[in-house]
């Protein structure tokens, strides 16, 4: 892209913003993977975080407002581990931010575990930055050259409705619910991006695998104006290389009209592979091209691991790539069913529980 001035903030002179220095980033980060973090470590340094995983920087306005949007099942200690690190991340890039965790369970069995005692709840608590004290813009420093526009600062877009309820109180994350209902990642992606918006009108949804921890914090979670951009480009588990050059699996970011643009992402991939390509072919079908964060700042370290059951190689996806061409228009945000279980905002991120079937 090219190098824009921004705009001058205020014509009336220098103000708040010009003088206070921005927060510091470090670049390289240190990452221990030993041993995952309890949750109540993590919220004792994340003390401004409030419930759902939402931050706001406390004096000035993000210029940007992102979602991080997290696939999971049965994988609770990446997630305290993923979170220890990426909220501190997060805070220093001065984002107004929240962070999604799509939870794959089966009905079927929350309702043989919890029988009858399920409760309806109401969703609580506001999002909304305080609008009682006038803040100013965070200050932009070098890494933010590309200037995109004013946050609205009056306006914002109701969120929740009171009478929006959810079904189930509380599912277990740690969960024998999960059953061995085969995994999908993409669909999950799908739900969280539908989900997500009903909170904010995010600039920025960032799609995070849970293993894959940012090992730069240079690699700012915004969006490129115009395509979709791919921020795992270095992982350690292939060097700090990409495996081919069309790789688009890991860490993702794409605003919510580029994401509608190309159908959302399939529903179809059940099991390990190939969703990740689909998504890549989807980007140029729909009229659009890549853009990556460059090799030595788009780091990051995967939590060992090994295949998890119920997510096998998805021995149709060979098949299913050679039809993108043809499905992809019918396949995606515009197909996508599935059945909200809960949503809940606990105190490090917001939880959506969804039971999205199981593979035909
Ligand atoms: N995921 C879950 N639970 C699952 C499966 C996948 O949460 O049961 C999510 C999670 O966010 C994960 C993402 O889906 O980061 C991608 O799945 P993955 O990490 O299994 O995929 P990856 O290609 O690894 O990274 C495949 C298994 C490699 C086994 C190597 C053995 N040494
Ligand atoms: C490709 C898969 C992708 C996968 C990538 C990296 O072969 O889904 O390998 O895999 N595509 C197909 O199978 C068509 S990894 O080394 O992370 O296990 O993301």
């Amino acid at each position: 892209g090219q190098l824009k001035t921004p705009p001058k903030l205020y014509p009336h002179g220098k103000c708040l913003a010009d003088v206070l220095p921005p927060v510091v980033r470090v670049g390289p980060l240190t990452i221990n993977l030993i041993k995952a973090p309890s949750l109540k470590k993590v919220q004792m340094k994340n003390r401004y975080v409030t419930p759902g995983g939402y931050f706001s920087p406390r004096h000035c306005f993000g210029r940007y407002r992102t979602a991080v949007i997290i696939p999971h099942r049965n994988r609770e200690s990446h997630l305290r581990t993923l979170l220890y690190y990426l909220h501190p991340f997060l805070q220093r890039q001065q984002l107004h931010y929240a962070i999604f965790v799509v939870h794959q369970v089966l009905e079927a069995l929350i309702r043989r575990k919890e029988g009858s005692r399920l409760v309806p709840g109401r969703v609580r608590g506001s999002w909304e930055p305080s609008r009682d004290t006038f803040r100013y813009l965070c200050p932009i420093d070098l890494y933010w050259y590309r200037y995109r526009r004013f946050p609205i600062f009056f306006g914002y877009r109701p969120i929740l409705s009171d009478t929006d309820t959810f079904k189930y109180r509380t599912v277990s994350l740690n969960t024998s619910t999960a059953g061995n209902a085969t995994f999908n990642r993409a669909k999950l992606l799908n739900i969280g991006v539908r989900e997500a918006l009903r909170y904010d009108d995010w600039d920025c949804l960032i799609l995070h695998d849970v293993d894959l921890v940012p090992e730069n914090d240079h690699n700012l979670y915004i969006c490129d104006e115009y395509y979709p951009k791919h921020l795992s480009s270095a992982m350690d588990k292939f060097q700090y290389s990409l495996p081919y050059w069309a790789y688009f699996g890991g860490v993702s970011a794409l605003t919510p009209d580029q994401f509608m643009k190309m159908n959302g992402f399939p529903n179809t991939y059940w099991g390990w592979g190939g969703e990740d390509d689909d998504i890549a072919m989807r980007i140029r079908l729909s009229g659009m091209s890549m853009t990556r964060t460059p090799l030595s700042i788009g780091r990051y370290k995967m939590i060992p691991h090994d295949r998890d059951s119920g997510n096998e190689e998805n021995s149709h996806r060979h098949n299913l790539l050679s039809n993108t061409r043809k499905t992809w228009r019918d396949d995606g945000m515009n197909s996508l069913h599935f059945q909200l279980l809960s949503r809940e905002k606990i105190q490090l991120f917001t939880n959506i529980t969804v039971d999205i079937g199981e593979a035909p």
